[in-house]
Formats: structure tokens, C-alpha cells, sequence
């Protein structure tokens, strides 16, 4: 509304981008105080691309195509970046991995939500590995993004149970149900500056994290 200290935000996707939805939704209800600058998608046909279009957000893509070599592509993403100049990245299901130059550039100003209870299950199909470990319990986890794939310092944690007949289509649906409820939540705390990177670490209200901060209902 008008504030002139507003953080304003990249987010970037890959896909269907229903994180991307809740942080259209919270910035227009005024629950988060954060600017969208713009959308980035490294896929022409992401469907988020389309949400951003009906929010009236601008929207860029850089093609995997376009660029096979990591160095070139992150070039290219952060050259896109800078003509926004946006405060905080927030990878939204983005799925390509970035190269330590370009997290460099933005470091400690990059968030990422990972479906899992990190640091269990880095890495990708997380919803059939969790099911096939026999675990009970599983979430999400925003964290900060650092050189090393899903190992930056984490923030902000959802839980969520593991059912004995679940499959990985309905605890990935379970887990998104709770990931758009604390990943606009991360964003806030880093937009009203309670939550900083510091030292390669997560700090909150000018203490260091230890452990995520566990969602359960409000923060
Ligand atoms: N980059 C860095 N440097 N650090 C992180 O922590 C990152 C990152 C980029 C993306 C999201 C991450 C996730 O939450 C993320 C975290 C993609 C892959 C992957 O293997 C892995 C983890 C994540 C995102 N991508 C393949 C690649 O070769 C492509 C897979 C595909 O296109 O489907 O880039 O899980
Ligand atoms: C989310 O569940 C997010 O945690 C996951 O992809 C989904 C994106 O959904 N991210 C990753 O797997 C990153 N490698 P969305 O496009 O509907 O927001």
C-alpha cells in the first residue's frame, strides 16, 4: 500500500506454480507486504506464467534451450533479473539449479521451498522416496539458497502425516496445502526484515536459527 520500503520480488518457476498463486493471493489481501515485480519461468509453457499474466505481473522467460551450459543460462537469468532489481529471488517450484556465480550474486536474498523435511530427502521425487522409506511424517521447508543443492540454512517448517495408503499424487497434495501457507509466511518475515541471512545461517528477530521455526497455524 504506497510503502516506499517495500521489498520487491522475482519469483521463478518451472511449472503449474500454485506457490506462486498463494503469493499473488497474500499480496493481495494484504497479508504479505511484498511487491512482485516479476515472473521468470525457464519453461515457455509453464502454466504460472499464465497466473502472473491474469495478476498483471510482468513476466520474462529464459529457455533451457536457449542456453544448455549452466554459465550461460545463469547469465542470462540474472541479466533478466537486473532489470527488476529485486530485493528477494523466490524459487516457486523453479527447477534447474544454479550455479554458485549466480547465488553469489544474490546471496542471502534467495529463498527456496523444498518438498521434504530437510535435511531428509534433498533432491527430486520426494513425495515416492518418503512413501517408499515408510516414513509417517513428511512437509516442506523453506530455506535459504545457498551453493549446495538444498543444504542453505532452513527457516520456516510444515509437517504433515504420512497415510498407510497414501500415494505420492495425494501427499504431494497435502504437502502443497501446507506449503502455501508458510512459504508466503517466510517471504513476510524477510520482507519486514525480523528474518536475515548472516554468516552462511537463518537468523530470526536477530537470533540465530538453530532449528526451523515449525509452522502451526500462525506465526
Ligand atoms: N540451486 C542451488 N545452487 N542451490 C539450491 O539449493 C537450489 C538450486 C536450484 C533449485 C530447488 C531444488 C528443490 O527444491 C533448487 C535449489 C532442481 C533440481 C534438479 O536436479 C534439484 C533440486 C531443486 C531443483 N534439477 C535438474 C537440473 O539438472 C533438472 C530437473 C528437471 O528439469 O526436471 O538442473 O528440490
Ligand atoms: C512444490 O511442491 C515445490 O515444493 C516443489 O515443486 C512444487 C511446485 O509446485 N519444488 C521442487 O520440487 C523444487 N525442485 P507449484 O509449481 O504448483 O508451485
Amino acid at each position: 500500500m504506497g510503502n516506499s520500503k517495500q521489498v520487491s520480488a522475482a519469483i521463478l518457476i518451472s511449472g503449474n506454480g500454485t506457490n506462486l498463486q498463494a503469493f499473488i493471493d497474500a499480496a493481495r489481501d494484504g497479508s504479505l507486504d511484498l511487491r512482485i515485480a516479476v515472473v521468470v519461468s525457464n519453461r515457455p509453457d509453464a502454466y504460472g506464467l499464465v497466473r502472473a499474466r491474469d495478476a498483471g505481473i510482468a513476466t520474462e522467460c529464459v529457455r533451457n534451450e536457449d542456453y544448455p551450459e549452466r554459465a550461460a543460462f545463469d547469465t542470462a537469468l540474472a541479466d533478466t533479473l537486473a532489470k527488476y532489481a529485486p530485493g528477494l529471488l523466490i524459487l516457486a517450484g523453479f527447477m534447474r539449479i544454479l550455479t554458485g556465480r549466480f547465488v553469489r550474486r544474490f546471496e542471502g536474498k534467495i529463498l527456496n521451498i523444498h518438498p521434504a523435511l530437510l535435511p531428509k530427502f534433498p533432491g527430486l521425487n520426494t513425495h515416492q522416496r518418503v512413501i517408499d522409506a515408510g516414513e509417517t511424517l513428511h512437509g516442506s521447508t523453506v530455506h535459504f539458497v545457498t551453493e549446495d543443492l538444498d543444504a542453505g540454512p532452513r527457516i520456516l517448517q510444515g509437517r504433515v502425516p504420512v497415510l498407510a495408503d497414501d500415494t505420492a499424487s495425494r501427499l504431494s497434495a497435502r504437502v502443497q496445502a501446507v506449503e502455501h501457507k508458510i512459504y508466503p509466511q517466510a517471504a513476510a518475515l524477510f520482507a519486514s526484515g525480523r528474518l536475515e541471512f548472516k554468516d552462511g545461517e537463518s537468523w530470526l528477530d536477530g537470533a540465530r536459527l538453530d532449528e526451523p521455526v515449525q509452522y502451526a497455524g500462525e506465526l
